[in-house]
């Protein structure tokens, strides 16, 4: 067994969990499900999808005749502005519930049913951006907000249920599992060095230059040492930031260009629509002290090819978080793709 091949753990510090890397089990054989890679040409309007401009959606609502970027309220929301249940399990200190409340929205990027943050232009992918950045911004301002989380689902794998380019943006009245234990890192580790989390780690990163993918002026793309998924990649502002709306114009029209050479690259990879979430990690409202660096987070599930993925079961499920490539040959292949 190569060194390379040796299995070994990696620590996540934004999450404080361990991941296990065991890149000698690639080489084990698959005869398990393969998916249908369903990349079947799209028309650039689509008369039965609910977000293409002026069609009526599920519950009866018209989209208007949009041009650039069109947001409303989900139709569907997993949160309601009013508090949730009362607490009614208070019988047993082990039985808690808390109320939950919040908002709801959907992202619509373009009027163009057949496009994707790889193949929009960099001003329509700006557009969509600023979109973001005031979707955030509006949310936050609601009394009550303390959490903004963005996301994409790109792909009928990743459980998106329409292929249009859009976003899920979702503001909750507490801060989410995830979000909070990455407050609690990034604050942990300023209180003892004095310096932000991820602003050094991508200091460390630049230095080594084994995981980064893509970097222009002002954001850098890397796989993270750590990276659970595959092709997980992360982008990281050179300067820190804790929402979209902080970014200048300049570093908007370079995020709007990193963000279409990541997803060409992920499309490059195994010539297919490249299936993910992914999300905006933005600080918890109004609570900037100076450790929280924003970042995006890209999870892909894909592994061997356009049709084999990786499935979070077993182990991973009942013990730690594990991976097969190393983070590093992944970077290298993201790299290659993205050069193509
Ligand atoms: P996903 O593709 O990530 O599922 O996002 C689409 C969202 O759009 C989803 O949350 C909403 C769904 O509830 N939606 C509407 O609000 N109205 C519709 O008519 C269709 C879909």
């Amino acid at each position: 067994m190569t060194d390379d091949a040796r299995s070994h753990r990696r620590y996540n510090p934004l999450l404080d969990e361990w991941v296990l890397c065991s890149p000698g089990r690639l080489a084990r054989p698959w005869q398990g499900r393969t998916e249908t890679a369903n990349d079947t040409p799209r028309a650039s309007y689509d008369a039965a999808c609910y977000l293409c401009p002026g069609n009526e959606r599920a519950r009866g609502a018209r989209n208007p005749v949009y041009e650039h970027t069109f947001a409303f309220d989900n139709d569907f929301p997993a949160l309601s502005p009013h508090t949730g249940a009362p607490d009614t399990h208070a019988s047993h200190t082990l039985l808690r519930s808390a109320p939950a409340s919040g908002h709801c929205r959907v992202i619509c990027y373009t009027p163009r049913h057949d496009t994707s943050l790889g193949s929009m232009g960099t001003e329509e992918v700006m557009c969509t951006i600023d979109a973001w950045a005031v979707e955030h911004e509006a949310l936050a301002r609601q009394p009550g907000t303390r959490y903004v989380q963005l996301f994409e689902n790109r792909g009928q794998l990743m459980g998106a249920s329409n292929p249009h380019p859009h976003a899920q943006i979702w503001s909750t009245d507490f801060v989410p599992t995830l979000p909070a234990r990455k407050a609690r890192a990034q604050q942990a580790y300023l209180a003892e060095h004095g310096s932000d989390l991820l602003g050094d780690y991508l200091a460390a990163e630049l230095r080594s230059d084994e995981r980064v993918v893509t970097a222009n002026a002002h954001w850098v793309s890397l796989v993270p040492f750590w990276a659970q998924w595959p092709f997980q990649t992360m982008l990281i502002p050179r300067t820190r930031t804790t929402t979209l709306g902080e970014l200048s114009p300049d570093a908007r029209r370079a995020l709007a260009h990193l963000l279409g050479e990541t997803v060409r690259a992920y499309d490059r990879l195994f010539d297919c629509e490249f299936p993910y979430s992914m999300g905006w990690a933005a600080a918890p409202v109004g609570a900037d002290d100076g450790s929280w660096r924003l970042h995006a987070e890209f999870l892909p599930p894909l592994l061997r090819s356009a049709t084999v993925r990786k499935f979070v079961v077993g182990y991973e499920l009942m013990a730690e978080a594990q991976r097969d490539i190393t983070p590093e040959e992944a970077a290298a292949r993201l790299r290659a793709a993205a050069a193509k």
